[in-house]
C-alpha cells in the first residue's frame, strides 16, 4: 500500500462512511488498506503511488472492453460537447431500447433507469401490480441490489421468511419475501405448491455471482420457468451482471429460459451509470406513463450513457467477441485451478463464460451453504500475496473475477505463474 493510497483512505474515512462509496471497496473481507486508483487503460490500473496492476475487477463488470476503450472514449467526448442531460427525449435512447430489444431474447420493451438496484426494485413493484400479488421470491446467496426488500437473509430451514438483512428495515417488509436455496428446484416446488397463488415474481440471478460465481444446475433455469409459468408467477433474471457479458442476449440466451422480466445494468452503460429493466409487451405496458404503475428518473435515459451503450454493444455485437472472451478465460481457469493443485491447497474453480471465481474448499459449491464453506481467510491471504504482485483480484471470496476482451494471453499467464507462486506459500493446516 502506497504512501499517497494510505494518505487520501485517512482522509476518505473522515467525510466519507468507512472512506469509501460502496462497501466492498474497503478490503473489510480481505484486509489491509484499499489503493486508490488513478488510471486504467485495457486490462491494467496504476494507484496514485505509480503502481500496476492487472484488473479482474473490471469495475465490478461493465469495463468487459477494459478500461479506457477507444471507442467508447471518443464517443463519450463527442457526445459531452453537445450536453450530458436534457430531462427530455433523445434518439439515442430509442437506438440503445433498439439495440437491447434485438440481443435479449425476452425483452420486447424496456425502460432505462440509473442502476441496477433501480432496475430490481422498479421490476419487482411491476412484478405486484402486474400479478395483484404480494410475496416475492428470492434465492439465499443472490444479491439484487440494496433493495429493502431483497436485503434479507435466510434464517434456518429450507424455505425461510425474510429476515432484515441490515438494520433499517422493517420486519414488516421483509415479511413479504420468501428466501430458498440457490439450486434447489425442490424448495420452490414445494413452497408454491402452498402459497404459489400469493407470489408475484421469482428474482434470481441465473448465474450466481454474488456467492462467488455458482453455475446453474443443468434443468435448473428450466425447473424455474415451468414451476413460474404453470402457477402465473412472474420470472425475473437478474442479468445486471451476466447480461452482455456471458453472451450478447445473456444468460438467457445461453441457456435458451427466456424470463418474464429482465434486469439490466454495468455493460449496457459503457462504464456509465446505468440500470434498467424490460420484458413482455403487455407487462412493460403497465409502466407509466403507459400504464398505471410509477417508476421515474432524472438522469434516465440521457445521451451520455445512451451513446457509451451504443457504442459498447456495438462492439460487442462484432463476430467472435465471445469466443476470444471463451478462450482467455478458459485458459485463467485452467491455469488457476492447476496452480492451487500444484500448491497442494484443497480449492475449486467454478467458471461460466468470463466470470469465475477460485473458491478454498474442494467441495463443490452449489448454493450458498456450501459456498460459503469456502474458506474466506485462505482467500484473504492469496487476494493480499496477489495485490502485493500486481494482480488485482475481486477482494471478496464471494464476489466474480471478471475477465475482459483487454486481457492478453501473456497478462493471463502471468497471473497464472503469479498465483502458482502466491498459493505455494500458502500451505496451510486441514481443510477449515
Ligand atoms: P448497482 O445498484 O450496484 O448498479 O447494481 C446492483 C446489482 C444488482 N444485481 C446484481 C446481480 C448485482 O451483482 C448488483 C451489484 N453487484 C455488485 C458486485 N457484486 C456491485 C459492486 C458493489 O456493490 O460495489
Amino acid at each position: 500500500m502506497g504512501a499517497i493510497s494510505r494518505s487520501l483512505f485517512e482522509k476518505a474515512r473522515q467525510i466519507i462512511p468507512g472512506g469509501v462509496n460502496s462497501p466492498v471497496r474497503a478490503f473489510k473481507a480481505v484486509g489491509g488498506d484499499p489503493p486508490f486508483f488513478a488510471r486504467g487503460l485495457g486490462a491494467l490500473l496504476w494507484d496514485v503511488d505509480g503502481n500496476e496492476y492487472v484488473d479482474y475487477v473490471c469495475s465490478w463488470g461493465p469495463l468487459i472492453l477494459g478500461h479506457a476503450h477507444p471507442e467508447i472514449v471518443r464517443v463519450v467526448q463527442e457526445t459531452v460537447k453537445d450536453g450530458t442531460s436534457f430531462g427530455a427525449p433523445n434518439p439515442h435512447e430509442v437506438e440503445l431500447a433498439r439495440l437491447v430489444v434485438d440481443s435479449v431474447p425476452g425483452i420486447e420493451k424496456v425502460r432505462m433507469v440509473n442502476s441496477g438496484t433501480e432496475a430490481t426494485l422498479s421490476a419487482l413493484r411491476l412484478a405486484r401490480a402486474f400479478t395483484g400479488r404480494d410475496l416475492i421470491v428470492k434465492m439465499d446467496g443472490c444479491y439484487h441490489g440494496h433493495v429493502d426488500a431483497l436485503l434479507v437473509k435466510a434464517g434456518s430451514g429450507v424455505v425461510t421468511l425474510g429476515l432484515p438483512g441490515t438494520p433499517g428495515i422493517p420486519a414488516r417488509v421483509v415479511e413479504q419475501t420468501l428466501v430458498v436455496p440457490y439450486n434447489d428446484i425442490d424448495a420452490l416446488a414445494a413452497l408454491v405448491k402452498g402459497r404459489g397463488r400469493e407470489i408475484a415474481c421469482v428474482i434470481v440471478e441465473p448465474v450466481a455471482a454474488n456467492m462467488g460465481v455458482v453455475p446453474p444446475r443443468p434443468g435448473y433455469l428450466e425447473g424455474l420457468r415451468e414451476i413460474t409459468a404453470k402457477h402465473g408467477i412472474l420470472l425475473i433474471f437478474d442479468e445486471v451482471i451476466t447480461g452482455f457479458r456471458l453472451a450478447l442476449g445473456g444468460a438467457q440466451e445461453l441457456y435458451r429460459v427466456a424470463p418474464d422480466l429482465t434486469t439490466l445494468g454495468k455493460i449496457l452503460g459503457g462504464g456509465l451509470p446505468i440500470g434498467a429493466y424490460g420484458g413482455r409487451e403487455e407487462i412493460m405496458d403497465r409502466v407509466a406513463p403507459e400504464g398505471d404503475v410509477y417508476q421515474a428518473g432524472t438522469l434516465a435515459g440521457n445521451p451520455l450513457v445512451m451513446r457509451a451503450g451504443i457504442a459498447m454493444l456495438r462492439q460487442l455485437r462484432a463476430p467472435g467477441v465471445y469466443d476470444a472472451l471463451e478462450k482467455t478465460s478458459e485458459r485463467l481457469a485452467a491455469g488457476l485451478a492447476s496452480a492451487a493443485e500444484g500448491a497442494g491447497i484443497p480449492a475449486r474453480v467454478e467458471r461460466v463464460g468470463s466470470l469465475l471465481t477460485l473458491f478454498f474448499t474442494s467441495r463443490p459449491p452449489v448454493d450458498w451453504d456450501s459456498a460459503s464453506l469456502s474458506d474466506p481467510r485462505r482467500y484473504a491471504a492469496y487476494f493480499r500475496r496477489m495485490l502485493d504482485r500486481g494482480i488485482y483480484l475481486p477482494p471478496s471470496q464471494y464476489e466474480a473475477l471478471f475477465v475482459s476482451l483487454a486481457h492478453t494471453v501473456d497478462q493471463i499467464d502471468r497471473t497464472v505463474s503469479t498465483a502458482a507462486e502466491a498459493l505455494k506459500g500458502m500451505r496451510w493446516g486441514p481443510e477449515v
